[in-house]
């Protein structure tokens, strides 16, 4: 079923990526490659949620140019602005007002399972924020906000999104059907992609040292050093063996880039040793970024470009949501 408000009938889909740091490996091939896949087939809606990114402390210059960077390098992964909308979350202020409405309808109960708080007010224990904690609010308030069906989410977000359908489900039958309840997306190819030099953690733009994360910006000697040194084993098979997570994350990579079938990789690396299967995933990798390092650099080359993309996404999106904010105010009895 399509959904109602889109012209040709097709679902719409929301998703979103933190501007907290350089985007890596991880994020073009568990969530960027897929999203370009999906703007053939959806309504589709991507958005840098600085106002997520905030719920740690960002350099506040730091934070908009990262902000840019990151819209930028989703259009040079091929996502077209014209076809799917692109957006700074701190552009439509729809977001935070109606994270309040639904922060006054969601149970306390029901933040204090979210697993994601929990670790990450783990590990910054002098420095939690009243926004750490209502985090999967605001998602839920970015996501209801355009009538989304579908929201493609990874392992990590699961919770938050169940978090949003309840919240949703909860507003409804108090007030009256007023959101769409979206339904996950789940990609059938993507991985999650690991750090090089600690294979057992997710490769993360704020977690682990420089040599860990490959930056979709990094040039090609940086990227050949960076898996050059990546952590393997003592063992020499190269196989798909999850049991040894450093081969095993550099074959994915392999895989992911390349296309190919497992049994293909491993028998062309039969008898070859990690030295050489390095040397050529490098070059896979670097040849892979190649078309969307290009496009950056076109795409940036006028600096006030990705600004104007930036805000015409915005101004044409905008109204979707300050209907359907308007909407909840007007059942909550609000104004
Ligand atoms: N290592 C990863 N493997 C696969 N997918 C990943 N994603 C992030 N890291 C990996 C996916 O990228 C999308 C956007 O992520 P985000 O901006 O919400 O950040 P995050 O999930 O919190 O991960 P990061 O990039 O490491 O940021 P920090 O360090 O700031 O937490 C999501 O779909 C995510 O699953």
């Amino acid at each position: 079923m399509g959904n109602p408000r889109d012209k040709e009938g097709k679902e719409r889909v929301f998703s979103g990526i933190q501007p907290s740091g350089d985007m890596h490996l991880g994020n073009y091939l568990g969530a960027v490659k897929n999203w370009v896949t999906m703007a053939s087939q959806y309504d589709c809606i991507y958005c840098v949620v600085d106002l997520h990114a905030i719920t740690v402390y960002q350099d506040p210059k730091t934070l908009q140019d990262k902000s840019r960077e990151a819209a930028a390098l989703i259009m040079a992964a091929g996502i077209d602005p014209e076809k799917s909308t692109v957006f700074i979350q701190s552009h439509i202020h729809a977001h935070a007002e109606l994270t309040w409405l639904l922060n006054c309808l969601a149970p306390i109960g029901w933040m204090q399972r979210m697993t994601q708080f929990k670790e990450k007010s783990e590990k910054q224990k002098e420095n939690v924020s009243v926004g750490l904690f209502g985090y999967p609010v605001l998602m839920a308030a970015d996501i209801l906000l355009y009538d989304t069906d579908l929201v493609p989410v990874g392992e990590d977000q699961k919770q938050h999104l169940e978090f949003t359908r309840d919240l949703a489900q909860r507003f409804n039958s108090k007030y009256g059907a007023t959101f769409i309840v979206p339904e996950p997306s789940i990609p059938t190819v993507g991985a999650r992609i690991m750090g090089l030099e600690n294979p057992e953690r997710k490769m993360s733009k704020s977690e682990g040292g420089e040599g860990n994360t490959i930056y979709l910006l990094d040039p090609p000697d940086k990227i050949r050093k960076k898996i050059k040194r990546a952590t393997t084993d003592s063992l020499r098979d190269i196989l798909f063996d999850e049991s040894r997570p450093g081969i095993y994350n550099l074959l994915i990579l392999y895989e992911l880039f390349t296309g190919d079938e497992r049994e293909v990789i491993e028998a062309r690396f039969k008898g070859k040793g990690y030295g050489d299967f390095k040397a050529e995933l490098a070059e896979v990798v670097v040849e892979g970024l190649r078309p969307l390092q290009s496009r950056y650099k076109e795409l940036t080359a006028d600096p006030t470009y990705i600004d104007t993309l930036l805000s015409q996404g915005a101004d044409r999106i905008r109204p979707v949501a300050e209907r359907v904010l308007a909407k909840a105010k007007q059942r909550m009895g609000v104004g």
